[in-house]
């Protein structure tokens, strides 16, 4: 066995050296989540650019922050150049379903405030795929989510700035932690 068995890195040390190559200052003590996967098709009858497709969510939450890196690969060449919205949603990532994964989390509608949507409300991850097939998005909003079953879902359109609608959904990752 080497001494250096990278299982044994803690998930908070990797998730910080993440944001902290792309630039991104992570606070000692934040709670993170690393997830990642094949992308779960929301539309199986109708072929998609993220058929195929994987994705990988960071989620670095402290007191009163969260930022969430999204990178997704492997979409497919009709994409390229295009921008999709995507947010992080309030219920679960089921292949086929995407109405199971709720509305958007929304950091007002938790406190029972009047409901404000914004990119400082919620998590929004809209990507525009790059000539590879790739594409990558950071948010960093001031609180903190609270853990559950969640989900990214990446939907057909660019969000809209004013509603927070972008379209049908087309695919999802499942983003689950507990407290
Ligand atoms: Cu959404």
């Amino acid at each position: 066995m080497g001494l250096s068995n990278p299982r044994r890195v803690p998930r908070t040390v990797a998730a910080a050296a993440i944001l902290v190559v792309i630039g991104i200052p992570v606070a000692w003590g934040a709670a993170a989540l690393v997830t990642g996967a094949n992308l779960s098709d929301l539309q199986p009858a109708a072929a998609s650019a993220f058929d195929g497709a994987s994705a990988k969510v960071t989620v670095v939450s402290h007191r009163d922050s969260t930022t969430t890196v999204l990178r997704v690969h492997g979409v497919g060449a009709s994409a390229v150049g295009k921008t999709y919205g995507a947010h992080l949603h309030e219920g679960m990532c089921v292949a086929g379903d995407g109405s199971r994964a709720g509305g958007h989390y929304n950091h007002t509608k938790v406190l029972g405030d009047p409901i404000t949507i914004s990119a400082q409300t919620e998590v929004w991850l809209d990507v525009t795929i790059d000539e590879t097939g790739d594409a990558t998005a950071v948010s960093h909003v001031p609180f903190a989510v609270v853990p559950g079953q969640r989900s990214v879902v990446i939907h057909a359109v660019a969000t809209d700035p004013d509603t927070g609608l972008a379209g049908p959904r087309l695919a999802c990752l499942p983003v689950e932690w507990t407290p």
